[in-house]
């Protein structure tokens, strides 16, 4: 191909890039969905429908994106986490992220009719913003997965009672925001239990922890494997062979992704799923 004397304009596209050798996390998030989810009638607080759909639609994001190694949603937002092993095929976080973006918006603009079958979706349409974080240590990465759980929990006891008191209690918004002023998640447990004889522990799960996604593949005894360490021993260039990664590519792109909703703050969840941090594919579980 010839150069032009205009080629050189390439040059400013490279002023965005990732840093080699770090997870990277790609966060999305519902643009206005306060506005969004009245329009529609979402249940409050929690609307299982526009959750399976958020849930739809990020499997399809990571059945597609075989890079992804895990994702995490809850409310309005999913985080995409890209192994820091994979030669990914874009570090530009502009790309990166609109790729993410893009392919999210359309499966949920897809799957729509599945979850509210008696709702047309009209304009304006659902739309999601999203940004691209590196983060260079296994502990960083565990710490932001943490720090999300956490944020999941805090805002659904918060709204999981504040709800009730307005729609079991009678209260106006003004009055619930009053009573819950100040109040500690010990508190807000009491008041759900003593007012409305609701034990916050029997919640749906997907609602106190949020939904985590990742391929299925076959759990591992605890302390049998050294996936956190070797993955922070890695550099880049990955030193395994050319052929041997594409092989684990398809393998990854092959397998099921699961959407469960567990613990993602203990040892155990990673210890348990090494592959999660070595993005080596796992035995593939038996049909059942
Ligand atoms: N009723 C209901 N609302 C939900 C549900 N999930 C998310 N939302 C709404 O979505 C909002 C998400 O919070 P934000 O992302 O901070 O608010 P936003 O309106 O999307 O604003 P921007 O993200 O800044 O555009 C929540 O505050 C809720 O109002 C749901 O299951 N039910
Ligand atoms: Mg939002």
């Amino acid at each position: 191909m010839a150069n032009s004397k205009f080629e050189y304009v390439r040059l400013f596209e490279q002023q965005d890039g990732l840093l080699p050798n770090t997870w990277i996390v790609v966060r999305i998030d519902g643009r206005g969905f306060t506005k969004f989810a009245t329009r529609y009638g979402f249940e409050k607080p929690n609307d299982k429908r526009a959750l399976d759909l958020m849930n739809a639609a990020a499997k399809m994001v990571m059945t597609e994106l075989s890079d992804i190694t895990i994702a995490y949603g809850s409310s309005d937002e999913f985080s995409f986490v890209f192994h820091k092993s994979c030669i990914l095929f874009e570090r530009r976080a502009s790309k990166l992220v609109s790729t993410i973006v893009s392919t999210f918006t359309a499966y949920y603009i897809h799957y729509w009719p599945t979850y509210f079958p008696d709702t047309l979706l009209t304009p304006p349409l659902p739309s999601f913003d999203g940004r691209a974080i590196c983060y260079p240590s296994v502990q960083n990465l565990r710490d932001y997965m943490s720090w999300r759980q956490v944020d999941c929990h805090i805002n659904n006891l918060y709204n999981t009672t504040f709800w009730s008191l307005i729609q079991l209690g009678g209260l106006d918004a003004k009055e619930a925001e009053k009573t819950l002023a100040g109040t500690l998640a010990a508190d807000k447990n009491e008041i759900l239990f003593s007012r409305f004889k609701i034990n916050y522990n029997n919640e749906p799960e997907m609602f106190k922890k949020g939904s985590v996604l990742f391929r299925d593949y076959e759990l591992v005894e605890p302390g049998t494997h050294n996936a956190a360490e070797e993955a922070e021993n890695l550099a880049i260039p990955v030193q395994q062979s050319k052929t041997q990664a594409e092989n684990d590519k398809k393998k990854r792109a092959k397998a099921r992704v699961t959407v469960e909703h567990l613990d993602i703050i203990k040892d155990d969840f990673w210890d348990r799923r090494p592959w999660l941090l070595s993005n080596k594919p796992g035995k593939v579980p038996k049909q059942t």
